[in-house]
């Protein structure tokens, strides 16, 4: 059965002209783009989605930095797992320790700049679907 995850090319990726690049990485895996679009995250829908980190200190700069520019906002399905293959693909929170050959890895080096998210779990990926893509059933 097809499996959905949510990702996002954060404004830095967009800034930085890295969608392309992103985006093609996922589809040579053999991942399907069911729905993509370029959109400026408001603070309340930031808020929503960030909810889990209300309570960290970065929280206010997470939401301003979510939300300064378009974001590119994906959602993609593949067979099972959707969302571990993109987060192996993603590579770890912080930039700077992520391995070479991931986005992290091979883009990054901000942990506040880190180019993508990606749903954590499966739950997490059809909470997140619903924040963004509400049509999506
Ligand atoms: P994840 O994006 O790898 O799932 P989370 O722990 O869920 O990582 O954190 C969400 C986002 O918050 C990260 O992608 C990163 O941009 C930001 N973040 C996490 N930890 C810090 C920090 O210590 N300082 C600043 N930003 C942080
Ligand atoms: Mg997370």
């Amino acid at each position: 059965m097809a499996d959905r995850t949510f990702v996002i090319c954060k404004p830095d990726a967009v800034e930085r002209g890295l969608v392309g690049e992103i985006v093609r990485r996922f589809e040579a895996k053999g991942l399907k783009l069911v729905a993509a679009e370029l959109r400026t995250i408001d603070a309340e829908t930031a808020g929503k989605h960030y909810a889990e980190h209300a309570e960290r200190p970065f929280f206010g700069e997470l939401v301003e930095f979510i939300g300064r520019s378009p974001a590119m906002l994906i959602v993609l399905e593949g067979p099972e797992d959707t969302w571990k293959v993109v987060r192996t693909m993603m590579g770890v929170t912080n930039p700077r320790e992520s391995a070479p050959g991931t986005i992290r890895g091979d883009f990054g080096l901000l942990i506040g700049e880190n180019l993508v998210h990606g749903s954590d779990g499966p739950e997490s990926a059809e909470r997140e679907i619903g924040i963004f893509f509400p049509g999506l059933a």
